[in-house]
């Protein structure tokens, strides 16, 4: 057994009819890969299942040319009526607040189960597997679906090597030799390595690369805290609309002489997304951890809601230099 866990869990899901199963707000391929993963799995055992994502995230375009992706279901979990459910199934969050993406949403009165590798996890759930040595949530859902004995196919191996493939970034961040075993053995069920790296990182709109221009245009180095940043206002967010520029991934961290990057765009007016990437040795999750957000040591994220553009930005640079010591 991988998890201790694994048989409470699939003992749990077979006592349910109506299971839910969530992305987090702002999904990224890990987090659609975990999701439907065991969106699969659920529906193989004849349950109904839904899959949640809160009505104010979009869908990146790699999201949005993804198997599946027409079955999300956007809710305001404010006014969602839990009642006919029986279980909520929650991969790769790490709070409550990225579900719901709303303070004031309670959790909701049903069994949570909550599968993540976020070192920051809250443990909201009733039984909670949380192991921040995997690669991705996708690598743990993996290692149950081995856990459950299920077979799994071609497109659920493409899946789930998917999540993996994108949150280490094309296999740059991680040095678990587990990961590249698991790796190794989803290649072996009939996952096709090069194609969903072509897809992933070698394939950009025009437009998304002449964004980039911008983002290079404005990059800034502080010298004496060794760190990159770069800020887009609403202006520029909105004229390009860009949801998934992966810039921040990208190039902010391979920068000489730098600890970190740091890139913030403002999507909405008055709410700046952060995304903080590391270099080396340096830990930016701590940074994230100041503005509520969170991730983990070499990519995390956070928002600040409510300052002007500028407002944001000096608070973000000032927290930044604080950590950069
Ligand atoms: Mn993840």
């Amino acid at each position: 057994m991988n998890f201790k866990e694994s048989k409470e869990i699939l003992n749990l899901i077979k006592r349910s009819n109506n299971i839910l199963i969530n992305l987090h707000r702002g999904p990224d391929p890990d987090s659609f890969s975990s999701a439907f993963s065991l969106y699969v799995f659920v529906q193989s055992l004849n349950k109904d299942a839904s899959v949640l994502l809160v009505k104010t995230s979009e869908l990146s375009d790699y999201l949005l040319q993804q198997k599946y992706s027409d079955l999300i279901k956007f809710v305001d979990y404010k006014s969602f009526d839990f009642n006919k459910y029986d279980l909520f199934i929650s991969p790769d969050s790490a709070s409550w607040q990225q579900i719901a993406n709303d303070n004031e949403v309670k959790i909701p009165d049903l069994p949570i189960v909550v599968i993540d590798h976020h070192s920051t996890n809250e443990r909201f759930g009733k039984i909670n597997i949380i192991d921040p040595s995997a690669s991705s949530c996708s690598e743990m859902v993996y290692k149950l679906l081995v856990d459950w004995k299920f077979d799994i196919d071609v497109e659920l191996a493409n899946i789930l090597l998917s999540g993996i493939i994108a949150d280490t970034g094309g296999f740059v961040f991680s040095d678990n030799p587990e990961t590249f075993i698991l790796v190794s053995q989803l290649m072996g069920l009939g996952a096709n390595k090069t194609e969903i790296m072509s897809k992933m990182f070698r394939t950009r709109k025009f437009e998304t690369v002449k964004y980039w221009g911008i983002c290079f245009e404005k990059l800034e180095f502080d010298k004496e805290h060794k760190f990159v940043w770069v800020a887009t206002s609403y202006e520029i967010e909105n004229k390009f609309k860009i949801n998934d520029s992966n810039f921040a991934t990208l190039f902010s961290n391979i920068i000489d002489g730098t600890n970190f990057g740091v890139v913030m765009s403002e999507d909405e007016p008055k709410s700046l997304k952060v995304s903080f990437r590391g270099r080396g040795n340096f830990d930016v999750s701590v940074i994230a951890k100041e503005f509520g957000g969170g991730g983990h040591k070499l990519a995390a994220g956070a928002k600040v809601d409510g300052l002007s553009f500028g407002e944001a930005v000096e608070k973000v640079l000032a927290v930044c230099r604080k950590y950069a010591k």
